[in-house]
């Protein structure tokens, strides 16, 4: 992978380029999630069109379905989803820890029962990124141990024990790998845990620092904690970690989380919001959120957001939209997703400009005023 820094603004915001096998990517970048292999209510020509250069992929659920023995038959994640941009795919812990009920972490790995049928299985550090290999992904995450907040200090201390320990056997296993010739095109990161507390966060941050991984995450946040404490948390560990390498920021956020956190120095995230929030009706706009269903759009002519260039903000209305929704359309659930990833890979696009325009300040500013934020 290659990285460069394109410029800098104020505090920490930086825009950079990554260049993996697949797509170059301009940061800060914000990656839809498709966890099932491409986007819900989408498909690749419809991300293509977007102008989505990464999206997220699932490791948990592609393992257990359709297997990723299936998907690297059809030629990995590109060839089976035929999206050919890059994908970064999660490395199940956080899936295993969120949706299987009763994952249990053990020194070795994480056990876990389907939330599909209930079978039991077992991931290690090696065994995820088996499962990365065949599923192709440009960026493929570490296994790491995470834990719900508030937690106990013992119960984070193991968790930062425990994903230096496999994030090394992680490192390890991989450039055996490559040294085979398995994963030569594949990059991976590392993820950095601790809670909130700054202390296990440094522990964590340099301790993984100091290994030879492609980019750096900060996990471990957004789990229940209030929103200032992970802007803290995240302002002070991205001080710990390389300047030369990328920073995502996992599962983060709504649209002022990623302002806030470009300023404190992080180069990508992703999130279901966008897509979450437009199948229930939220829509994301340059003047706020608005909810579709709401009676008052019945009647509405105009576009989502007066500022989008969206195939939906071209051609539809807010009272078709409106419409669809109550009607219980599923067209109405693909034109909404296009439209919030457009929404969110526009912000991205515009912080990028005002970050090498070296305006930052300006940006973020007149982002709150349309909000109706005073904000400094
Ligand atoms: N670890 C992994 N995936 C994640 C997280 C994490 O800590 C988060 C935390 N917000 C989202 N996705 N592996
Ligand atoms: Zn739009």
């Amino acid at each position: 992978m290659e990285f460069k820094i394109d410029g800098k603004s104020h505090h920490k915001a930086r825009a950079c380029t990554i260049k993996t096998a697949h797509s170059t990517i301009q940061t800060p970048v914000f990656m839809p999630v498709g966890t099932q292999a491409i986007v819900k209510a989408l498909d690749a020509n419809d991300m293509l069109e977007l102008g989505a250069k990464i999206i997220l992929g699932n490791t948990y659920h592609l393992y257990l379905r359709p297997g990723s023995k299936t998907v690297k038959k059809f030629g990995g994640l590109h060839g089976f989803s035929k999206f050919p941009n890059s994908f970064l795919t999660d490395s199940g812990g956080f899936q295993a820890f969120s949706l299987s009920d009763n994952s249990k972490p053990d020194e070795n790995g994480i056990t876990f029962k389907s939330h599909i049928d209930g079978s039991k299985h077992y991931f290690t550090p090696q065994s995820v990124l088996d499962t990365q290999y065949d599923l192709g992904s440009d960026i493929m995450m570490i296994l790491d141990d995470l834990v719900a907040l508030p937690n106990t200090k013992e119960r984070i201390k193991k968790s930062i024990e425990r994903t230096t320990k496999w994030a090394k056997e992680a490192i390890t296993y991989h450039k055996e790998q490559q040294s085979k010739g398995i994963g030569v095109d594949q990059n991976i990161f590392a993820i950095i845990q601790g809670g909130t507390d700054k202390e296990f966060r440094k522990l964590s941050a340099t301790q993984l620092c100091e290994l030879d991984f492609d980019g750096f995450a900060i996990g471990g946040l957004s789990v229940g904690e209030p929103n200032e404490d992970m802007y803290e948390t995240v302002e002070w560990t991205t001080d710990f970690m390389p300047l030369d390498k990328p920073r995502y920021l996992m599962g983060v956020g709504t649209p002022e989380d990623l302002i806030e956190n470009i300023e404190r120095g992080v180069d990508m995230f992703d999130c279901v919001m966008p897509t979450r929030n437009a199948r229930n009706g939220t829509l994301f706009t340059s003047y706020g959120k608005i909810n579709i269903k709401n009676a008052k759009y019945k009647e509405d002519e105009a576009p989502i957001d007066p500022e989008c260039d969206c195939y939906t903000c071209k051609n539809f209305s807010k009272a078709y939209l409106n419409h669809l929704f109550r009607a219980g359309e599923i067209s109405y659930f693909r034109l909404g997703s296009m439209h919030n990833i457009r929404y969110y890979l526009n912000l991205m696009k515009q912080a990028r400009e005002a970050i090498l325009a070296d305006n930052w300040l300006e940006f973020k500013k007149e982002f709150y005023a349309k909000r109706g934020v005073t904000k400094e």
